[in-house]
């Protein structure tokens, strides 16, 4: 019945000329159709703040009684669906705010300025801001209003490997995400996970060892990386596959990245997206055991006890305001700082003006907290420059595009470097060209093998045309005829005469050919806190802060001064299970 309300609801404001957003919200809307109570608890509204959890989880199950689940209101006319690219299942709240007007999350990174009714489409929302310290100084003076064993802050891959894993190994566990939505970076992941000697390895006939997952970590990362975090990963980076699958995830296609040197970056079969549907799998997974993961609950404070033995954090939830939870154990998986502005002006001011791939929400405030409490920070000012960000936009061109068989040419059309080297040396080598940006070049046969490339399309971001010598003439890249013919002989011959590429998956040959325009821009900040191989937080003296465990891009370390690709999820893996399983086993011993 209610379905049947909403539905001539919305023809009414339709038919009425579309006049709807301009002087009614979209709770005056609802409020029009019936009463407050179509939205929220009954009979509380006094109070309202009282009556709403921070996820507003009351409120979302009453959107979707209506209007139905994500998968019902998908709309097959969209060119392009953002929940199936990244999104996923989240909250109807996320963007679609009631009484103030909403903000719309697209619109932080894409500059195609979507339009939603109701909404300042041009509103930008800011995630790094002033903590209230007045506010956060009541909430520990009144106390803890919650008490657990472990706190996950942070809703990207590592809190969510480390919020099951705790689970898991017997905790009482709650993960706070300040976002409306979890996913962070990890839910952008667009390449794969790395790991070494898997099922899918072996059925390829591809020889890897431990060893030379190692090896090409510590040299990517020129040999400043932590080599006994770099053991653990490629260990147990196989396990960490399994441990996916065993949630659900599909990781069966295999391909390679930059500085790898055999195939190695795991990702689901058809070559979709990998973090969107390790999201997908680590939200099910949790919603599955039963761990609270509360949104819009930002964690601005990690408590201490007098002995500095963890009382546990103060978190500012968007209705509830302040509040101090407790517990022996706090897991900080934050994420980087590749979106805090100030700091990358400050550790790595050369970056300051640089686009940025990464979400809106990696502003660095596990740095800040962790700090705070007398941390250690590793490498905080190493930060990477991914070589082929969209020219002029946020959106990541996925490493694997040159992985699968696309060629990099500069505005001439020449080739200037193996396509395979690493992020810094294709980074730099694309600052040295004249124009400061490049092409990345491909035809129908990797649209095929890369369904993300579709998405590319649908932004209107690639040129497209039925031959080469067209192609190169709506881009004005005169030599890509001859780079091209060239290319095709090398790959033809398995030898690379210009550069040295190692693996060249395909030909230029089969129409249409497609073009798009790259340059670096801020992807990964390899810094952050320093842990141990239990993941366990170091004190500035390099004693374990008992009770601190982090993991992810929030530590350094693991990466040195550059990260390989695939490299991440792999550590949002395994160390997010580490650091889970270690804070519950901490907290349980304390009992
Ligand atoms: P995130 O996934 O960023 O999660 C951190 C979460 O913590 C966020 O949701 C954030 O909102 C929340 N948070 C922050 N502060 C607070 C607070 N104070 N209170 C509560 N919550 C808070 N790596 C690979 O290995 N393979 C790839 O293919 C790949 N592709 C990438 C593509 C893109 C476009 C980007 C940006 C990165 C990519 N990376 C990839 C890197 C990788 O995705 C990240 O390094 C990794 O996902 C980080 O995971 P995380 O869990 O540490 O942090
Ligand atoms: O690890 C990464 O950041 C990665 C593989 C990114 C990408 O280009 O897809």
């Amino acid at each position: 019945m209610r379905k049947a309300y909403l539905v001539s609801a919305i023809a009414a404001v339709l038919l009425s000329g579309g006049a709807m957003a301009k002087d009614v919200n979209l709770a005056k809307f609802h409020s029009d159709m019936g009463d407050c109570q179509s939205c929220h608890v009954e009979g509380k509204l006094k109070d309202i703040n009282k009556t709403i959890t921070d996820s507003q989880t009351h409120e979302n199950a009453q959107c979707r009684d209506c209007h139905g689940g994500y998968s019902e209101l998908a709309n097959d006319k969209l060119h392009f669906d953002p929940h199936t690219s990244h999104l996923g299942e989240i909250n109807c709240t996320s963007c679609h705010t009631a009484h103030a007007k909403p903000e719309l999350t697209c619109n932080n990174c894409h500059n195609f300025e979507m339009e939603m009714p109701f909404a300042n489409s041009k509103a930008k929302k800011k995630w790094d801001g002033d903590w209230n310290q007045e506010q956060i100084r009541k909430a520990i003076e009144r106390g803890p209003v919650e008490t657990v064993d472990v706190i996950v802050v942070g809703g990207g891959s590592a809190g969510f490997n480390a919020a099951i894993s705790a689970k898991e190994a017997g905790a009482n566990v709650v993960l706070f995400e300040k976002a409306p939505y979890t996913g962070g970076n990890s839910m952008l992941a667009a390449g794969g996970i790395n790991a070494v000697g898997t099922p899918q390895q072996k059925k390829k006939g591809i020889e890897d060892k431990v060893k030379w997952y190692a090896e090409d970590a510590m040299k990517g990362g020129r040999y400043q990386n932590d080599p006994k975090l770099v053991q653990i990963l490629a260990e147990e980076s196989a396990e960490a596959v399994a441990w996916l699958e065993s949630l659900g995830a599909n990781m069966d296609d295999l391909k390679r990245s930059g500085g790898a040197r055999v195939e190695r970056t795991h990702r689901p079969s058809g070559g979709a997206s990998v973090g969107p549907h390790i999201i997908d799998t680590l939200r099910k997974a949790a919603d599955k055991r039963d761990i609270p993961v509360r949104v819009n609950s930002r964690v601005e404070k990690i408590v201490l006890n007098d002995d500095k033995s963890i009382a546990g954090v103060v978190v500012h939830g968007r209705h509830s305001g302040y509040n101090m939870v407790a517990a022996d154990s706090v897991v900080l998986a934050t994420g980087g700082y590749g979106m805090n502005k100030q700091m990358v002006a400050y550790y790595r001011p050369t970056m300051k003006d640089m686009t940025s791939s990464n979400n809106v929400t990696a502003t660095g405030d596990g740095v800040l907290l962790a700090k705070e409490i007398g941390a250690s920070m590793t490498d905080i000012d190493w930060v990477q420059a991914h070589p082929t960000i969209g020219k002029d936009s946020r959106i990541l061109i996925s490493e694997t595009v040159r992985g699968v068989g696309a060629i990099m040419v500069n505005t001439d059309g020449q080739r200037f470097i193996s396509e395979l080297t690493t992020r810094d040396r294709a980074s730099d080598a694309i600052l040295k060209q004249k124009d400061q940006y490049a092409w990345l070049v491909f035809d129908e046969q990797l649209v095929k093998k890369k369904k993300m490339v579709r998405g590319y399309e649908h932004l209107g971001m690639l040129s497209k045309a039925n031959t080469i010598e067209e192609l190169a003439k709506i881009t004005n890249m005169k030599d890509l005829p001859k780079t091209a013919a060239a290319y095709n002989k090398y790959q033809a011959a398995g030898k690379d005469e210009a550069f040295g590429r190692e693996d060249m998956p395909l030909n230029l040959s089969k129409p249409p050919y497609y073009a798009v325009k790259v340059a670096p821009g801020i992807h990964h900040t390899m810094g952050g806190v320093a842990v141990d191989t239990d993941a366990n937080v170091l004190n500035l003296q390099s004693w374990k802060m008992d009770g601190l465990y982090a993991a992810g891009e929030v530590t350094g370390g693991l990466h040195g001064y550059n990260r390989l690709g695939g490299n991440a999820i792999a550590d949002t893996v395994v160390f997010g299970r580490k650091a889970g399983e270690n804070a519950a086993k901490f907290a349980l011993e304390k009992k």
